[in-house]
């Protein structure tokens, strides 16, 4: 089984795919699979299960059949929609799925199977943009920030798929930008900016006053660079600034 978003939010809906092969060596007579879902998922109605599947929808469940498959034969995928209602941001819902033998069985036990997301919250992720003219690595008084005119944008980078977040943000003239994100993935901060500009050294001193920009990607046709990745919690704020050098 497999889902086709690992982390929806609250009011999503998500596909949770369902592969059945018989691997028996009789045929099997047609199939009736009963995929459940707990209280926080409600499953939507599945007009277009898939090729040959006939679904009933229940209130947590869905009830789908299938004709007969010969030996070693795969069905169609069985594709079922259900929608988030409910549920702590950060825990774990599983779509369950149960094959009921038709007849006499040699071997049950992969007639059950099961998918997990993890249901979504938000975290704000913001940072500043500043030049750092004496290239310590660190933001004293007086040194500026960078506004629209120097940064490109700042983003939210995810790596895979199955997961989704991320998000862009331009930064205020004062050199401020924030984001508020899905939690689920790892991000990673990339910052775009002029090439007129280099970044200074990432994580040196005080995390409070540093830059925390830590990957070099490019210097043409922009500057590109990025934080190392983390983990967001739900609820959580996160705070990565970055130092750039102007080049000359
Ligand atoms: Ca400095
Ligand atoms: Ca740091
Ligand atoms: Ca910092």
């Amino acid at each position: 089984m497999t889902v086709d978003l690992l982390n929806p939010a609250v009011g999503e809906t998500f596909y949770t795919g369902i592969d059945i092969r018989n691997y028996g060596t009789g045929d099997a007579n047609p199939l009736t699979v009963t995929v459940s879902v707990p209280a926080e998922l409600r499953p939507e109605s599945a007009g277009d299960a898939g090729a040959g599947w006939t679904c009933t929808t229940g209130t947590s469940s869905w009830t789908c059949t299938y004709p007969a498959l010969a030996a070693g034969v795969r069905a169609n995928r069985l594709s079922l929609p259900s929608t988030v209602v409910g549920g702590q941001p950060g825990s774990l819902v599983s779509v369950t799925a149960a094959i009921t033998p038709q007849r006499q069985e040699s071997n049950p036990d992969n007639n059950t199977d099961h998918a997990q997301v993890e249901i979504a919250g938000t975290c704000v992720i913001r940072g500043t943009v500043w030049q750092d003219v004496d290239g310590d690595g660190q933001r004293e008084d007086g040194e500026p920030p960078v506004g629209p005119d120097g940064v490109v944008g700042v983003s939210l980078f995810v790596r895979g798929g199955q997961v989704s977040g991320g998000g862009q943000a331009t930064v205020a003239a004062d050199g401020t930008w924030s984001i508020t994100a899905k939690t689920g993935p790892l991000y990673e901060v990339r910052v775009e900016a002029a090439s007129t500009f280099g970044l200074t050294a990432g994580d040196v001193g005080d995390d409070a006053t540093d830059s925390d920009i830590v990957r070099f990607y490019q210097q043409d046709p922009t500057l590109l660079g990025g934080s190392a990745e983390f983990d967001p919690a739900p609820g959580g704020e996160y705070v990565v600034d970055a130092g750039l050098v102007a080049l000359n």
